[in-house]
């Protein structure tokens, strides 16, 4: 079983970040302090950027397994089945009606139906999802390339973001909806996918139908659920908190990962 510390260790202090033991060495002190989590996001960010600059770049890849490692269940975490009536009439339609709209800084704003995504090149990945409450799980995840829908919609070059934009509203009375965003670097990875299937049948609700981010170097909170409508922008200022996603508005760290 993974606990949060070796948990924490792994994504952090492992991988490309290993080669720069001594820059870690300052972080440790914060895994002290009560406010240990925001901490060890921040440690790791700051430790990340570096290795990634030393490394040349963010090309590296995350991790990927064989099918006998897929975890029996992949739990669902967060929101289970959006309080959305919207959302609700799509999911008894089959999402036959769900449209994912793209807009913001783009040639070519358009609307893909399901069957749409499908038709774009595809990717399939076997990983791991590490979530910051200290789980993880192994899924066999399926989806359209993102590089693929940036290509088809023409990115314009003032675009550092991409944002998505969920179904699910985290607040009682129906607004504060979910989204989260990531760079373009991020947008490009080969590994950055809008997954419509998970272990070989089309994504269930509790994991984010009809279809969710896979950015698989981050943690288990940039992976937006129930993606209605995808904006690229220049910056986060006229989006919700500002800060680029639903937990960063809430003191998270934007770039959680490798
Ligand atoms: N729209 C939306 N996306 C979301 C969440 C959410 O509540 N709503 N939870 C996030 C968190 S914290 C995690 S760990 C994963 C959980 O994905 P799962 O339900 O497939 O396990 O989704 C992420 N994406
Ligand atoms: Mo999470």
């Amino acid at each position: 079983m993974l606990t949060r510390s070796s948990l924490s260790r792994r994504r952090f202090f492992g991988r490309a970040a290993a080669a720069f033991g001594t820059v870690l060495l300052a972080g440790c002190d914060s895994l002290s302090r009560s406010e240990w989590f925001p901490k060890v996001l921040a440690t790791g960010e700051d430790v990340n950027r570096a290795a990634q600059r030393l490394l040349g770049g963010r090309r590296s890849m995350a991790q990927e397994f064989n099918e006998s490692d897929l975890s029996p269940e992949f739990r669902s975490n967060g929101t289970a089945s959006p309080n959305n009536a919207r959302y609700q009439a799509l999911a008894a339609g089959g999402f036959a009606d769900y449209r994912l709209e793209v807009s913001g800084l783009i040639d070519n704003p358009r609307a893909f139906s399901l069957a749409e995504l499908r038709a774009l090149p595809s990717r399939t990945q076997v990983t791991r999802h590490d979530c910051v409450e200290g789980w993880s799980a192994i899924g066999k995840w399926k989806g359209a390339k993102f590089s693929a829908l940036l290509d088809a919609v023409g990115a314009k070059p003032q675009a550092r973001y991409v944002v998505f934009h969920c179904a699910d509203p985290m607040e009682a009375d129906g607004t504060g909806f979910y989204y989260e965003s990531i760079d373009m670097d991020d947008a490009h990875h080969v590994q950055t996918i809008l997954a419509y299937d998970l272990n070989d049948r089309a994504l269930p609700i509790k994991n984010g139908a009809p279809v969710r981010l896979r950015v698989e170097r981050q943690l288990g909170y940039k992976h937006a659920k129930y993606v209605m409508r995808i904006e690229l922008v220049e910056s986060f200022d006229k989006i919700a908190g500002g800060m680029g996603g639903y937990w960063e508005d809430q003191g998270y760290e934007w770039y959680a990962g490798i």
